[in-house]
């Protein structure tokens, strides 16, 4: 899915020749800043295992979500592969969607479950609730949707028929660092929500993530699972795995929370460019989002109508990538197509989710993007 290596052909206003527009870039911390807090990891010689400043970014990131119960992890897979161990899903399904990363299907497989896809609604890109409900059978141990783009789920909907079966509401919460829904940040909502802190991510720490739980007692248990299930040096509890966060990662996040608003509010003005330039366009969609919802600006995806639109996702991204802009589609292919799901989801199952992957393109959006070239891309989608 890399767009390393790709070939450019900028013919667009603002693109020089052998520049890109990317679909994102990360934000980085103050190379002199980033080399103080180093002088203190190197004086201190302790790299990784809760170090002094993983410690100190765990409090920020807790004081941010306004949540007490958040472990910081390596990544956010890490996260999600936690999860599900967290609450001892063993030899059954778990229901999820299929219009998402390949992290979220594969945490399900790499815990010895079954990752059971259900449709999604065609307004927002997330699970349907009510595809949900009709997905459960006897062999469903948990519930694991993701907040597509940093968009809240229907999370009543979903709390519904997690209660109704008993089961574990899990978020993959990747996408929402930053996004608050009905005044809580997007982790707060669900049995345990998972973040990720990738490079790509509007929060990063390179790599890294963070697993939100509700009580101290799982927090506790999470810290442990990441840490080879070692309660001290004469015991070890349980099967854990490494998922730990470096000093050097954390470093790279402490650094970064400062800026997170001033990040959000030049992402704000990008998105406010796209639906602006692009609204009236017959073809062009954007995703629903709910009230009460404040976004974080993560992405900016658009579905595109072939027909109304008059050509094709797939052409546009061609015409866009011959101008040098790299948009990206986010999320095909779908999950359920991958060869190693596809057996049980031949096409047509799941036609909400089939159709919104074969529209979705997602448009440039960082907070160092010129507005004006976001103008000139959506300058570029209304010539078509
Ligand atoms: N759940 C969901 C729903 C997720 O979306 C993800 C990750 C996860 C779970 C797993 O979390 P982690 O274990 O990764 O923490 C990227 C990211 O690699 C991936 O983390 C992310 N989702 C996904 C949505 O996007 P690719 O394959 O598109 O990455 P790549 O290398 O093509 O980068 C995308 C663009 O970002 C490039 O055009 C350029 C820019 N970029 C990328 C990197 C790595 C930079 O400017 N600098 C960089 O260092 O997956």
């Amino acid at each position: 899915m890399t767009s390393r290596g790709e070939l450019e052909h900028p013919r667009l206003p603002g693109v020089s020749p052998g520049d890109k527009v990317l679909v994102t870039r990360p934000t980085m911390p103050g190379l002199a800043e980033y080399a103080g807090l180093l002088e203190g990891i190197w004086a201190r010689k302790w790299l990784t295992n809760n170090g002094a400043v993983h410690e100190a970014l765990a409090a920020r990131v807790r004081a941010y979500l306004d949540l007490p119960h958040v472990s910081l992890l390596c990544n956010g897979t890490a996260a999600l592969l936690i999860a599900l161990r967290l609450f001892d899903l063993r030899d059954g399904e778990v229901v999820t969607t299929p219009f998402t990363f390949p992290a979220t299907p594969h945490a399900i497989t790499w815990s010895g479950l079954t990752p059971v896809f259900a449709d999604v609604d065609a307004a927002t890109g997330n699970l349907d609730p009510e595809a949900v409900r009709g997905a459960v059978t006897p062999r469903t141990r948990a519930i694991l949707a993701v907040h597509v783009y940093g968009i809240p789920c229907d999370v009543d909907g979903l709390a519904a028929v997690a209660r109704e079966h008993g089961l574990p509401l899990l978020y993959d919460a990747a996408h929402t660092f930053g996004a608050r829904y009905r005044g809580e940040a997007l982790a707060a909502f669900g049995d345990a929500a998972a973040l990720s802190f990738h490079a790509t991510k509007l929060f990063s720490t390179a790599e890294g993530g963070a697993l939100a739980v509700r009580s101290a007692d799982r927090e506790a248990r999470v810290n442990l699972l990441k840490n080879f299930g070692i309660v001290d040096e004469e015991t070890v509890a349980e099967p854990g795995i490494n998922g730990k966060m470096s000093e050097l990662h954390a470093a790279f996040g402490l650094l970064q929370l400062d800026g997170l608003s001033a990040e959000i509010n030049a992402r704000r003005a990008i998105d406010t460019v796209y639906p602006e330039r692009l609204a009236d366009v017959p073809g062009i969609r954007f995703p629903r989002r709910p009230d009460g919802y404040e976004p974080n600006h993560a992405y900016c995806p658009v579905f595109i109508d072939e027909t109304r639109f008059g050509m094709d996702r797939d052409d546009l991204c061609r015409r866009l990538r011959a101008k040098g802009i790299h948009a990206r589609k986010y999320f095909h292919p779908l999950c359920s197509q991958y060869p190693c799901y596809a057996a049980a989801n031949p096409p047509g199952k799941l036609p909400r989710a089939e159709l919104l992957a074969r529209r979705a393109l997602c448009l440039p959006i960082y907070g160092g993007l010129d507005p004006a070239m976001a103008g000139n891309v959506a300058a570029i989608l209304r010539e078509r």
